[in-house]
């Protein structure tokens, strides 16, 4: 029935509640957005007017309030022939006791126009529900293909119908900058532009020979913030420092470490190009920061820091002198010291650094929020030493990679990372303390769009693993996987009246395959080692 399940879900007697024209919604001030999101997601449908207002008759209303005694982000439920009664925690509560009460509804309740010979029946049942984790995440990376401002915000209203809340936007990186920056006006005049993309994930693949780029001005992203805030969802940008900054380089090439022009990266895979670390490029990316801790009101701010290559740095003489004038030892150290000087400043606006588990290589504030990546060990590690940590381990959560051992996935990249294995995702690794499992508040997916050049084909690669990673992240108790493929074959009823392109169990449909595209399919046997030299630093 419910996707993601919930605590606990028990049938009562009667005949249920049957919304219709005499329905109305009751709501205290404090839940009134949500019960105008409500009403607004029902009329489409059903088209009943659904008026917002006073219970004169409880047996025709649908009732929200808040009881600050239940925990947060939790709600109860109650539906049957005298009315409907959601209770929450707080109003993120009420919110997610209306996701679950659309999902008691026939699917048709999805569809944007009335739909004729549906009985808007719920049926009479008490669900008591609370989130098992604070960070319930996705990544959407905007940066290797632009994602419409319009596909974002749809991407948003499917996080929230998966009662997932955190949205971390990956706005830079070598192929391009997506961001207006009004101070820097050539990151994305320039930065967000790229004359044509690689295809595919061969090493010698080729190229499309067509321009690709866009990007959200500052209306925009305001735009985006405050849709995803009516939704419970709080958008966690990520500027990545100081590697994966080739299209920043390409707009003002003072902040590269050659000086030369390059050109916004059109292939795939990790930039030699990373910036230098003079004041002056520090300064220029405070600059940067302060703009975007103006457009992003959440606590947690991403400088990403991951994959950052050393030989630039190590053969240049003015980054060595920088090192020696600094009394750092290594490039490492060089690198952490770049961090540093933003974590700082985001620190002294009252904000939270949020990186990738590189991070943990050098010395960073201990309220820093680490994404471990590269395996359960790096979150064991940061929750170790201290760190909030968010799991989103490379083998179980990125959506990038193919979905079965089939040829046929539209571009097959590493390991397969089929729909049973994410929902075999625990964010928890064993071998922690209480205390220290205490520090993992959540994971994420994180959908990488190398591959991915338009939000049907995001669809395709995170639909159905983001229901089984929604459902890992929100429900607690015993996972049975059987019990959550029935869920999901009503779930995608849902999805179908959305009309959002999942991949079907099958493997792709004719028009979602990739014919002639070469991939990079990685064996598990090879996995590990990969993954060793990964951590180790051998790679970069
Ligand atoms: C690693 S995860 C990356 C991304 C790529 C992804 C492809 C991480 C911090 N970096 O830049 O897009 O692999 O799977």
């Amino acid at each position: 029935m419910l996707l993601p399940r919930p605590a606990s879900v028990a049938r009562t007697g009667d005949d249920g509640f049957l919304v219709g024209e005499s329905t109305h919604i009751c709501a205290p001030a404090e839940v009134l957005p949500t019960a105008q999101h409500l009403q607004a997601t029902l009329r489409p449908a059903t088209g009943l007017p659904l008026p917002i207002g006073e219970a004169t008759d409880p047996t025709s209303s649908i009732a929200l309030s808040v009881d600050a005694d239940l925990p947060a982000a939790s709600y109860r439920l109650v539906s049957g022939a005298q009315g409907v009664s959601i209770t929450g925690g707080d109003p993120a509560g009420v919110f997610y006791g209306c996701q679950s009460l659309l999902q008691l509804l026939p699917a048709a309740v999805f569809r944007q126009a009335p739909v004729k010979d549906v009985r808007w029946s719920i049926p009479a049942v008490v669900v008591e529900d609370v989130p098992r984790f604070a960070w319930r995440g996705a990544l959407l990376d905007v940066a290797r293909h632009f994602i419409p401002k319009h596909d974002v915000l749809r991407f948003v209203d499917l996080m929230a119908m998966h009662k997932l809340n955190i949205l971390h936007l990956h706005l830079t990186d070598d192929q391009g900058w997506r961001l207006e920056i009004r101070r820097y006006p050539k990151l994305v005049s320039t930065g967000a532009w790229r004359s044509e993309s690689q295809l595919g994930a061969a090493p010698d693949s080729p190229s499309d020979g067509r321009p690709h780029g866009g990007f959200y001005t500052q209306d925009d992203m305001r735009e985006i913030v405050g849709y995803a805030a009516a939704r419970f969802v709080t958008v966690v940008p990520e500027v990545d420092v100081p590697g994966h900054s080739k299209a920043a380089i390409a707009a003002y090439p003072e902040l590269g470490v050659t000086g030369r022009q390059v050109e916004v990266s059109t292939h795939w895979g990790v930039e030699h190009d990373v910036l230098n670390t003079e004041d002056s490029t520090v300064q220029f990316y405070l600059d940067v920061f302060d703009e975007i801790m103006e457009l992003f009101p959440g606590p947690f701010i991403g400088v990403g820091g991951d994959e950052c290559p050393k030989d630039q740095w190590q053969a240049d003489p003015r980054t060595q002198q920088l090192m020696r004038e600094r009394g750092l030892d290594t490039e490492a150290e060089l690198e952490s010291w770049f961090i540093s000087r933003i974590g700082t400043h985001v620190r002294a606006l009252g904000r939270r650094l949020y990186g990738w588990d590189e991070l943990l290589d050098g010395p960073v504030p201990k309220d820093t929020l680490i994404g471990a990546w590269r395996g359960a060990a790096r979150a064991v590690e940061a929750a170790r030493k201290g760190f909030d940590v968010v799991s989103c381990p490379v083998d179980r959560v990125y959506l990038d990679f193919r979905q079965s051992e089939s040829p046929d996935e539209p571009v097959p990249v590493a390991i397969p990372l089929t729909l049973e294995r994410a929902y075999a995702f625990e964010p928890v690794p064993a071998g922690l303390t209480t205390d220290e499992a205490a520090h993992i508040i959540g994971g994420q997916a994180n959908i990488w769009t190398e591959h991915m050049d338009s939000a049907r084909v995001v669809h395709y690669f995170a639909f159905p693993r983001l229901c089984a990673i929604a459902e890992v992240l929100w429900s607690t108790g015993e996972r049975d996987y059987d019990d959550f493929s029935d869920r999901l074959r009503e779930h995608l009823r849902r999805l179908d009246a959305v009309g959002v392109e999942y991949r079907r169990e099958g493997g792709p449909l004719p028009w979602q395959l990739r014919p002639g595209v070469r991939g990079r399919p990685v064996a598990f046997a090879e996995w590990e080692a990969f993954i060793r030299d990964l951590v180790s630093g051998k790679l970069y």
